[in-house]
């Protein structure tokens, strides 16, 4: 199906109060965890590494949101709304971050976080490693015939890895129940998108493999919301692969050790007009659904949920030897635990 190069405006759903209200709680969530652990690092009271998503928080939570638990979402490097999004508790999240053995991933995930119990599948370090494999859950979903869609998250940066068009091609092919969600956040790594991507958008790529797409305002939870909820509904029950582009702005450097110096003060304030949560807050309040006081009590409580939980992650039980091994050999090799120790 051809979109004639200019895509498909999708329909704005009706957004309830209380939808309105629990995708706001999730972006404040994400970010004051993101400040908290990058004070955390400043501070040297932790050490992992972050790559926050400030300003790009309405994706993650819109998608994560849409889904159905028993979707699978393959999440970004960036930041954590995807993964607050979809339903990861905070304790999860930090139980791995600190390499607890609590952790969903058994501490073995780290940065990279998963948790089969929501759909979340483990991200990888190495950019575009897992659109094939996303085309693989997909099809072994339509296999099964269980209903489930699964969602690919990448950056505008990670859309020129090769494999993204065999992707395309096998998913269209197949019909797959597969969501392309591509954030255009305008900056790979330290390279702005105009000296690594050859168009302005990515998406209308999709027309070459008759992927219908569309492009959609990131910054507005409601608009990913909306968008998530019609074409995820559109997958599954049997058109075939979508592709989303959502429009954004990485808020913020590249990483936790990156100063940001080459970034343009002009552009970084005319995206914080746009700040997700500033244009989510100031719809709550005009549609009367919460006060002032009341946002405020949200970030409060996100703040304690945040702290609280990473005071326990702290201090759960270390990973031992036999952790580190569990779930990785069927039997260990004779003489590494005397290696490693
Ligand atoms: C195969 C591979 N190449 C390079 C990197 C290093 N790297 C980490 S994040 C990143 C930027 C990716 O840009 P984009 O896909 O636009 O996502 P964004 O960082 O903007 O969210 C790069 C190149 C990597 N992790 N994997
Ligand atoms: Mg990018």
């Amino acid at each position: 199906m051809s979109t004639d190069g200019r895509g498909e405006t999708l329909p704005i759903l009706p957004i309830d109060p209380q939808t309105l209200l629990a995708l706001h709680r999730k972006m404040v969530t994400t970010r004051e965890a993101e400040r908290i652990w990058a004070d955390m690092l400043e501070k040297r009271e932790f050490y992992l590494m972050g790559h926050f998503g400030t300003g790009q928080e309405a994706v993650g939570v819109g998608l994560g949101h849409a889904l159905e638990a028993t979707d699978y979402l393959f999440p970004t490097h960036r930041g954590i709304a995807e993964y607050v999004g979809k339903g990861m508790s905070q304790d999860d999240i930090w139980a791995e971050y600190f390499t607890k053995p609590a952790g969903p991933a058994r501490g073995k995930g780290g940065l990279h976080l998963s948790q089969y119990e929501v759909g979340l599948v483990g991200l990888v370090g190495s950019l575009g490693a897992d659109y094939a494999i996303s085309a693989g859950a997909a099809l072994s979903a339509k296999l099964r015939q269980s209903g489930q869609v699964t969602v690919i998250g990448f950056g505008e940066g990670t859309s020129s890895q090769a494999d993204l068009g065999s992707t395309m091609n096998v998913a269209a092919l197949w019909k797959l129940p597969l969501v392309f969600a591509m954030t255009n956040n305008s900056w790979c790594e330290l390279s702005p998108a105009e000296e690594h991507v050859c168009t302005p958008l990515v998406a209308p790529r999709a027309d070459g493999y008759g992927i219908p797409w569309s492009v959609v305002d990131g910054n507005d939870v409601a608009a990913v919301y909306s968008a998530a909820k019609t074409v995820v509904e559109r997958v599954r029950s049997g058109a075939g692969p979508y592709f989303l582009e959502f429009m954004s702005y990485r808020m913020g450097p590249h990483w936790s050790g990156d100063d940001g110096s080459y970034m343009c003060e002009d552009d970084l304030c005319a995206w914080r007009e746009r700040d997700p949560i500033a244009l989510c807050e100031q719809r709550l309040v005009e549609q009367g659904v919460a006060s002032a006081a009341d946002l405020a009590g949200v970030r409060e409580a996100a703040v304690a949920e945040v702290t609280a939980a990473i005071a326990r992650a702290g201090s759960l039980p270390d990973l031992t030897y036999d952790d580190m091994l569990a779930g990785v050999y069927t039997g260990a090799p004779a003489g590494a635990a005397r290696e490693v120790s």
